[in-house]
Formats: C-alpha cells, sequence, structure tokens
C-alpha cells in the first residue's frame, strides 16, 4: 500500500514538473556581439540573425562591438542594429588592434564602404566609438551572474583587453573576474580543426593565445570547415525586396563570390543562442594558438573548449540560415 502511495505520489510530481515545463516561457540569451565587421560580409548575415531571433524573443542583444578599427566597421554594425529597428544597442570599438585597411583588401569587400553612404546611423567613423572594454565592463556589471552569453565572430583583441582590465568604477573586479563572474559561455566562430590557420585567430594571434590560455569560463567554437561547407546568399539577393542593406551588401560580394558566400559567422550566432543539440554535435578538449596564429586541437572530454561537429545535413542547415538570413523587420524605424 504504501508503495503504491509512493508511485502514486512520484507520478502526480512527474505530471506537475511536466505541466510547470511546458508552459514555462524560455528566457531570451543575453548576448553581447563582437564582430569584425568590414572586408568579409558574413558578419552582416551573423547580425540579421542575431535580430530575427531577437525580434521572436529568443535574444536580447546587450551590445554589438567592432574588434577591428576598420573605419566602416562601426559604421556598419550601427546602420544594421537601426534597419532592424534597435538604433540604440551600444556600440563599441577597439583602442588599438588590427585595422582592416592595413590587411589586403577583400575582393568583395567594397560594400561596406558603400552601405554607411546610402543607409543612416549616427557614428561616422569607428574611432568615434566609445571603448570596446569599458563597453564590456559596464554592460557586463549590471548583469545577473552567469547570465551572458559573448558570441565573437572576429578578432580576440576585446576579449583579451578585458581580461587585462584592471577593476574601474564600473566594477571591483579585474577583467578576468569580472568575466569568470557575469558570463556563462563564448561562443565563437574560430579556429581550425584538428589543426590550421584561420583568419579570425591569426589576425590579431597576440590576443588569441591570452584569450585561449586565459578564458574563465566555457568556449564554444565553430570552425572554419564548418561555416566553410554552407554557401548562402542567393535566395537572398533574388528575393524581391527594395532598400535591404543585408541584401545590398550580399549582391554587391556575390559580384565576386559568384556561387554564394561561406556561412561562417552566422552559425556562431545560431548555436549562440538556440544552443547545439538541434543542429551540431560537439566535441571536447582544448584549443591551443601557437605564436604564428595556427592552433592545434587536443580532444579531451574534461577540456575548457568544445568545437562543433556535423549532426544536421548540411543541406536543411543551410536553408535554416538563409531564411533566418532574409528575415525582414518587422517594425521600421527609417522609412
Ligand atoms: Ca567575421
Amino acid at each position: 500500500m504504501s508503495i503504491f502511495f509512493n508511485k502514486t505520489l512520484l507520478l502526480m510530481a512527474c505530471v506537475l514538473c511536466a505541466c510547470c515545463s511546458c508552459s514555462r516561457t524560455p528566457q531570451p540569451v543575453s548576448v553581447i556581439f563582437d564582430t569584425d565587421m568590414g572586408p568579409d560580409y558574413d558578419d552582416v548575415g551573423a547580425l540579421t540573425i542575431l535580430h530575427a531571433l531577437a525580434d521572436s524573443g529568443e535574444v536580447k542583444i546587450l551590445a554589438t562591438v567592432a574588434s577591428n578599427r576598420y573605419v566602416h566597421a562601426v559604421p556598419c554594425i550601427e546602420l544594421l542594429n537601426t534597419y532592424f529597428g534597435r538604433p540604440d544597442i551600444p556600440l563599441g570599438a577597439p583602442l588599438a588592434g588590427p585595422d582592416i585597411n592595413d590587411l589586403p583588401r577583400f575582393p568583395s569587400g567594397y560594400w561596406a564602404d558603400t552601405l554607411p553612404v546610402k543607409y543612416p546611423h549616427k557614428i561616422k567613423r569607428t574611432a568615434d566609438a566609445p571603448d570596446a572594454v569599458q563597453v564590456y565592463r559596464q554592460i557586463l556589471s549590471g548583469q545577473p551572474d552567469t547570465s551572458v552569453t559573448i558570441i565573437t565572430v572576429g578578432f580576440f583583441t576585446n576579449l583579451a583587453a578585458l581580461l587585462q582590465s584592471p577593476p574601474d568604477r564600473f566594477s571591483e573586479l579585474d577583467g578576468t573576474a569580472l568575466v569568470r563572474k557575469k558570463v556563462r559561455r563564448l561562443v565563437s566562430m574560430a579556429g581550425s580543426f584538428p589543426q590550421g590557420r584561420e583568419f579570425n585567430v591569426f589576425i590579431d594571434s597576440t590576443a588569441s593565445i591570452t584569450v585561449f590560455n586565459q578564458w574563465p569560463v566555457p568556449i564554444l567554437l565553430s570552425g572554419f570547415q564548418i561555416g566553410e561547407a554552407m554557401l548562402t546568399g542567393l535566395r537572398l539577393t533574388a528575393a524581391d525586396v527594395q532598400g535591404n542593406p543585408v541584401k545590398e551588401a550580399f549582391r554587391l560580394g556575390l559580384k565576386v563570390d559568384v556561387n554564394g558566400r561561406y556561412s561562417w559567422d552566422q552559425t556562431a550566432v545560431l548555436v549562440g543562442v538556440r544552443g547545439t543539440q538541434k543542429y551540431f554535435g560537439t566535441v571536447k578538449g582544448r584549443m591551443t594558438v601557437l605564436p604564428n596564429g595556427n592552433n592545434t586541437w587536443q580532444d579531451d572530454p574534461d577540456g575548457p573548449h568544445e568545437h562543433l561537429v556535423w549532426k544536421m545535413p548540411k543541406e536543411q542547415l543551410t536553408r535554416i540560415i538563409e531564411d533566418l538570413m532574409m528575415y525582414q523587420p518587422k517594425l521600421r524605424i527609417n522609412k
């Protein structure tokens, strides 16, 4: 009798729990987005997906910062935020580090000079934006503990500077302690697996080494080979919409990349907000960045890093990503 009673209680408790989980509305993921917006335009696709998922209530965008000093990096971020109805998202830029103007120009990179001429934004030059480290410290200090996801789809310049930042008026914690306290995880498009040489890692290899040696919370990586396998942009540019900076960036870029553009950065936003389970498997271990900017990988079930491996068919995943890239804002502030 008592066994029956206990089983009945257990069953009732399970039913109640199931009901609770059914009715619970998932909390949006709080995200700081860090991009090398400039020569490549998968960053445009990635920021578009972030706004689409913000409109569906899946993400709260806390800040959008640039990781390079290219003059139009922040203007391009801001005009996209404005297009998607969020012109007041905090912006930031690095005080030092790579300037894309110092690098060989991408043949498809002219979109980033074209868009700021045509689309509304307030900050005219990246150098006019607030210091990204200050933005990180101010935003993180005001958030609940272990609540923030940082998504980087560019260089590790800002994150290395954040780790090395001293206590200030925003927080009595140094940068490493502040990240340990406030950040749930870092999700990055970075690295080549099992080893190789990847742009986001080698451009500022000193910063990459600092981050991969010292970052105090888990890191999830979408490696070069993932985004390289998914071409997007052709459906987007064929869409019958006008005055869309996302379509325009891809239209200009695809003049060079005629078969579509690799979807590197979009993958980081997708899993940074929605998690991996539906889309990818992961392997745990440790990524090591060498002084020359190359990286290696060591499998380790207890390691601090993990990288994506295939699960959903690539064609299906490509379609999901491009559908999100074709998202149109619900509310247009600027006509
Ligand atoms: Ca990028």
